[in-house]
């Protein structure tokens, strides 16, 4: 019993012994380990211990601390460039909006039309009191000013197409009034490229005499065809042949491809009604009726014809029987008394500077926009 127990005692001995020195084997081979650890952080430039190491470090946490603020600050930026991008596109955005909005104000007014069947320059559409100018909407304003007033004082409101000349439906005698007495050229001149027109409108290739058909413009060094079909757009004016662009300046403000193709006698200019062919009598007496009492425009005394069939009865007192028949025998295909289609210039403003547009806009008398040209 007490070999065993001593045998028993003297293994727990050699057991811890065993134990102390594998500690102590683990403590030396750790320690080794640190060292080499150390030795290899030095080689790869770890700071080594000691206030040297730490003043290191401290020059690295300040290091990054500048790094993560340059980052910050950048990504600052990019954020408020964002965010001013932003703010920028919504004014832009919201005046657009406005813009539109303009359109649909425009057609309203033409809805509040009293008299649909005729237009004449005291409708609804041309009363400065049926609030155009600076209109408030969503935060922002609208304006809509009238395009065919040239004078000093803007007016507000909007201006029918029909008071212009339709460049597909116009006859060719009134294309040739239209470039003697806006285009200021000699009856040859004017011939010419009233004749050219008609021959780049119509269908066929016949040549009319001082006109011009698909063989003169392949013939030319930048060869293209002939349209043989309406024009799209006053620009194309500038294809026809002999029509510089100076005479297209002066042509431009007179001429539409817009609307019912008729001329409107209620709403014409002085200029254009002359290109009717009309006396200079008949053409005051025109405007004498139109105007009424006071002898002036867009006011309530103002007295458009209301039918094409009073022309004679209604005017009778007024223009020369010579010019009676001509206004009668135009008014079958190209005379009208209503308009189709409406002229205005947009100003929309929203928030900043950048939320502005202004544009040309043309709209039918069902509001469905038929141009919108940024100024
Ligand atoms: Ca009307
Ligand atoms: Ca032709």
């Amino acid at each position: 019993m007490s070999f065993c127990i001593s045998r028993l005692l003297k293994n727990s001995q050699d057991t811890q012994a065993a134990q102390k020195g594998a500690d102590a084997r683990q403590a030396t081979e750790q320690m080794r380990l640190f060292q080499q650890l150390v030795r290899r952080g030095t080689a790869l430039g770890y700071p080594r211990c000691g206030y040297q190491t730490q003043g290191s470090i401290l020059l690295y946490v300040v290091w990054a601390v500048v790094i993560l603020s340059v980052f910050a600050s950048s990504v600052g930026s990019q954020a408020l460039f964002a965010l001013n991008l932003s703010e920028r596109l919504s004014d832009e955005l919201q005046a657009e909006y406005i813009a539109r909005g303009a359109t649909h104000y425009a057609a309203l007014t033409l809805q509040r039309d009293t008299t649909p069947s005729f237009d004449g320059l005291n409708d609804v559409w041309v009363n400065p009191s049926s609030g155009f100018h600076q209109h408030p909407l969503a935060g922002g304003w609208f304006t809509i000013k009238d395009t065919s007033h040239s004078g000093e004082d803007q007016r507000y409101g909007l201006a029918d197409e029909e008071r212009r000349i339709n460049l597909n439906t116009a006859p060719i005698e009134v294309l040739q009034e239209l470039m003697e007495i806006i285009g200021a050229l000699s009856p040859e001149e004017a011939t010419a490229i009233s004749q050219a027109i008609g021959d780049w409108r119509d269908e066929d290739d016949q040549q009319r005499p001082l006109g011009a058909e698909g063989f003169y413009y392949r013939s030319l060094r930048k060869a293209y065809d002939c349209k043989n079909g309406p024009f799209e757009n006053v620009e194309e004016l500038l294809l026809v042949k002999g029509l510089s662009r100076e005479l297209y300046r002066s042509l431009e403000p007179y001429v539409t491809v817009y609307g019912s193709g008729r001329m409107n006698l209620n709403t014409a200019s002085p200029v254009v009604l002359r290109t009717l062919g009309l006396s200079e009598a008949g053409v005051r007496g025109i405007l004498d009726f139109r105007q009424g009492e006071d002898q002036q425009d867009r006011t309530e005394d103002d007295r458009p014809l209301s039918s094409l069939g009073a022309i004679e009865s209604e005017l009778k007192s007024y223009v020369p029987q010579e010019d009676i028949v001509r206004l009668m025998r135009l008014s079958q295909e190209f005379l009208t008394i209503r308009s189709e289609a409406f002229r205005m210039e947009i100003e929309a403003a929203y928030g900043g500077p950048s939320g502005h547009v202004q544009g040309i806009c043309i709209i039918d008398r069902q509001g469905r926009v038929k141009l919108w040209s940024v100024l």
